[in-house]
């Protein structure tokens, strides 16, 4: 089964935790299309649900397939949300942002009742940190932020941290949906990923980070012999 197989497979799976009358968080990414197409047949055979985006790409991919949309305004407390992960460690713990939607992704998942996490069997890890951490900062005195979390991050790693800009297509910075930068931190490992989370918070010029700590109830990971359910 390759990567893909894995990822639709644990997509059509987690469709299927879709019921009548639900309010529902779409996820973004390439395992999160899959659960969105899944989620469009589903609702072409008549199961309606009313479904919030956590990005511009998810929304229009939905709305193309005529899924009712809301914003998390007008819908602030959903019953399941459902995203992919660039990282899955122990206790469920994520790091996400690979794809630049971290801020709504947990914007999302933090007004859902339940997050369920669909993946890729290469996903699951036993440390986090070999995917490079993003972290989402504001434009405006981006390199004063840049230092800053620099420094802290030398402090938690005992070592610099290489920490670049992420560019967009063009060459240009990055811009998120909410019209923010990415850094992304390479830490090669996270021993402590709730305390990381914390302090980056408290980082000024930093909008979030793409560390989800305690968010995920389950995740549904593709493998050659089946979904493996994690909680
Ligand atoms: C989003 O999509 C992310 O937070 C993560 O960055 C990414 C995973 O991508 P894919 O499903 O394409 O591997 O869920």
């Amino acid at each position: 089964m390759s990567g893909n197989d894995e990822k639709r497979a644990a997509a059509e799976k987690a469709a299927l935790l879709v019921e009548p009358g639900m309010k529902v968080g779409l996820g973004t990414g390439s395992t999160a299309a899959l659960l969105v197409d899944a989620l469009g047949r589903r609702w072409t055979e008549g199961l309606r649900f009313l479904a919030v985006a956590t990005s511009e790409a998810t929304h229009r991919q939905a709305e193309a397939l005529g899924i009712r949309l809301a914003t998390l305004d007008e819908e602030p407390t959903l019953d399941l949300t459902i995203d992919g992960a660039d990282e899955i460690g122990p206790g469920l713990a994520l790091v996400k942002g690979g794809g630049g939607a971290l801020l709504r992704e947990k914007l999302v998942a933090a007004a859902s009742g339940r997050m369920v996490v669909i993946a890729d069997a290469s996903k699951r890890v036993a440390t986090l940190g070999r995917f490079p951490l993003p972290i989402e900062i504001m434009p405006f005195g981006a390199e004063t932020t840049r230092r800053r979390v620099a420094s802290l991050l030398e402090a938690e790693a005992g070592r610099p941290v290489d920490l670049s800009l992420r560019a967009g297509k063009d060459g240009a910075p990055f811009v998120t949906d909410g019209q923010h930068w990415i850094l992304d931190a390479a830490l090669g490992r996270i021993a402590d990923p709730a305390r990381l989370a914390g302090s980056l918070k408290s980082v000024l010029g930093v909008v979030e980070h793409g560390l989800f700590v305690d968010m995920a109830e389950a995740a549904l990971i593709g493998t050659p012999d089946g979904v493996m359910e994690e909680t």
